[in-house]
């Protein structure tokens, strides 16, 4: 029933915008922030205890208070991202929503995610919260992007300014936004103005905790917009859906292809 739903407000829509969070990279292999791997007991596993992080919360680790007091430990848990994030492949959900956009005359892609999936499935999205493979100079903010899956030295130095006594040293950061840090005032003025004016916005695989991303749909509903939540859990925005569709997003999303 839902996909029929979909289906259908989508067919007569002019201009569709997505917001996409964790729940879109899951079928990919990569955990989700908030998903039972967040407990604060280390679960034991038949092979032994669990990685380390699941002992920290995001909010723990993802702060600027974090990375000042414990530097070595916030870029382990970064570069065990990356590693893993690096074998991972775009899955069919994020393909299907890079088919949509070629497909429709006007189609916005947010997305929450620092993974980078999304741009290798071949859209281009407006990254609310940056992006993991990139790296900024906490001296002089030399940017650079690493694609390196796993980092060494580590943490990661600058090497602006090339050789010798020049050179900046200043230790980098990963490009992303902490909790209590600004989003990008230029994506998230091109976010809002996709809220704003579209006739439909798919909510994928976000647990609609983090502001300001979340409010993104309160803007496209007090727009007009049709509201679609794709995701197989409720959440604090689901009373606010005109189509709760609650499947995994990668079996969901290529159905908005079918005819
Ligand atoms: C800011 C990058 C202000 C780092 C991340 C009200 C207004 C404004 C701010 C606040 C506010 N209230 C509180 C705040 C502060 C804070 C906040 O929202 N805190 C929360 C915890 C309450 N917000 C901020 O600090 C933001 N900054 O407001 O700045 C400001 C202004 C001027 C000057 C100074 C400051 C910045 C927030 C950005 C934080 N960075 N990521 C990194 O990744 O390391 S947030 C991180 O968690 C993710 O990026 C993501 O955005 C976020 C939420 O995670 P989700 O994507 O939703 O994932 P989650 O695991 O929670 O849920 C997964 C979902 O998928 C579930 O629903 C599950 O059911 C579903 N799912 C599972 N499998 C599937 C699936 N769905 C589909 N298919 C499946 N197969
Ligand atoms: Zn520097």
């Amino acid at each position: 029933m839902s996909a029929e739903q979909t289906r259908a407000i989508l067919a007569d829509a002019q201009h569709i915008a997505a917001l996409t969070g964790a729940g879109i990279s899951a079928e990919s292999g990569i955990p989700t922030f908030r998903s039972n791997t967040s407990s604060t007991e280390p679960r034991a596993t038949a092979s032994g205890p669990v990685p380390l992080w699941d002992r920290f919360r995001p909010e723990d680790l993802a702060t600027p208070e974090a990375f000042a007091r414990d530097p070595q430990l916030v870029w382990q848990w970064y570069d065990w991202r990356r590693s893993l994030i690096a074998q991972a492949q775009p899955n069919p959900g994020h393909l299907a929503l890079a088919e949509l956009a070629r497909r429709l005359p006007r189609f916005t892609l947010i997305t929450q995610n620092v993974d980078g999936l999304h741009d290798r499935a071949g859209s281009h999205a407006l990254k609310l919260h940056g992006d993991i493979w990139d790296l900024r100079c906490t001296i002089c903010g030399h940017e650079r992007h690493d694609p390196a899956p796993s980092l060494d030295p580590l943490p990661p130095y600058c090497n602006c300014g090339g050789s010798g006594e020049s050179r900046c040293r200043g230790m980098m950061r990963p490009g992303v936004v902490w909790f209590g840090e600004p989003l990008p005032a230029h994506i998230w003025q091109q976010a809002e103005e996709a809220a704003s004016s579209c006739d439909v916005f798919l909510v994928i695989g976000t647990s609609a905790l983090v502001y300001p991303a979340a409010g993104l749909v309160h803007i496209a509903k007090n727009h007009g917009a049709r509201i679609i939540e794709i995701n197989p859990a409720d959440t604090p925005l689901s009373g606010i859906v005109d189509v709760a569709w609650r499947s995994p997003a990668a079996s969901a999303l290529p159905q908005l292809l079918q005819p």
